[in-house]
């Protein structure tokens, strides 16, 4: 686990957001859009390496740094290497980032190399958008076109079922600009931190006495009195929670179960957007000693 985040200083208020996706879905176009608003105040500042470009930007009093995700320009790049490429550019900046627009191109749908593009962003602990860029060029749009969409999408990355998605025109400006309460949103929901006393309640409610009655958690293979004792959450940035199990044998929680918890607790609690930790820790069973 690295905590290293809630050690550092850096600016409180400032979001680090990262735009990726493979070549071509229009990075560098959402990008511009969002610099080339009006509301949008913005300072160029020079990165840390000489071809990174961080770019400051700040809409309605929230500040954003844009973390580079261009890569190097160059003629006569093979498909293959933009592609490998992409993939590179996308993992330096989710390594610094707090929140990753991913961003699939809606003629294309989604391909394997956004998958595994968007496998790195949950590794990484960001919290997630997805934009739908280029809906203007999907035809003979009606009002269930973008359900059916998203559909198709999360169908595809189902491991993503958390994160929102928006689908958005680069090339028009449409919504471009909404992405960027949504990216606030995620932020402040990968910083939450439930209180002890509301997530004893939840405990109680959805591991004690759940629909359909308590007692023993499943375990792997069917073993049963495998006993949850107590939810802690460990820490955010994203937030993570512990299961505190006791008895049970070997093996540990179903993974099932931890799917439970955690679409529990997504229920409950508002973490959208954002990934969320859940481990399992298992009590030593005391002895009794006799006197
Ligand atoms: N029709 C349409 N074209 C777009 C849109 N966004 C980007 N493009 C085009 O798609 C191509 C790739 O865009 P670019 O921003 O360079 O993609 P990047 O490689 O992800 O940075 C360019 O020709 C853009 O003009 C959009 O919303 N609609
Ligand atoms: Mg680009």
């Amino acid at each position: 686990m690295d905590f290293t985040e809630d050690f550092e200083e850096p600016d409180e208020e400032e979001i680090k957001l990262a735009i990726i996706g493979r070549p071509n879905v229009g990075k560098s176009s959402i990008l511009n859009r969002l610099l080339g608003e009006d509301r949008v105040i913005v300072s160029p500042i020079a990165g840390t390496t000489r071809d990174a470009i961080d770019t400051r930007l700040e809409v309605d009093g929230q500040k954003f740094l844009l973390i580079d995700t261009a890569g190097i320009r160059r003629k006569g790049k093979t498909t293959e290497m933009a592609e490998k490429l992409s993939v590179i550019m996308a993992r330096k900046a989710l390594d610094r980032a707090h929140v990753a627009v991913l961003v699939i191109d809606a003629v294309e749908g989604v391909t394997h190399l956004d998958a595994s593009i968007a496998g790195y962003a949950i590794e990484s602990g960001c919290s997630i958008i997805i934009a739908v860029n280029k809906w203007d060029l999907v035809e003979e749009k009606d009002t269930s076109t973008a359900s059916a969409f998203e559909r198709n999408l999360r169908d595809k990355m189902k491991f993503l079922d958390w994160a929102p998605v928006v689908t958005i025109s680069a090339l028009s400006g449409q919504r471009v600009l909404r992405l960027l309460p949504l990216v606030e949103k995620a932020n402040e929901a990968r910083n939450l931190r439930i209180t002890t006393s509301k997530l004893n309640e939840f405990f109680e409610r959805n591991v004690l006495q759940p629909k359909g009655g308590g007692g023993s958690a499943p375990g792997k293979g069917g073993r049963s009195k495998l006993q949850v004792r107590y939810l802690t959450q460990a820490g955010i940035r994203p937030p993570m929670f512990v299961l505190f199990t006791s008895g049970g044998g070997g093996g540990g929680l179903h993974f099932s179960y931890l799917r439970y918890i955690e679409n529990r607790l997504r229920a409950e609690f508002e973490f959208f957007g954002s990934p969320l930790r859940i481990k399992e820790r298992k009590k030593k069973t005391k002895r009794t000693v006799r006197r």
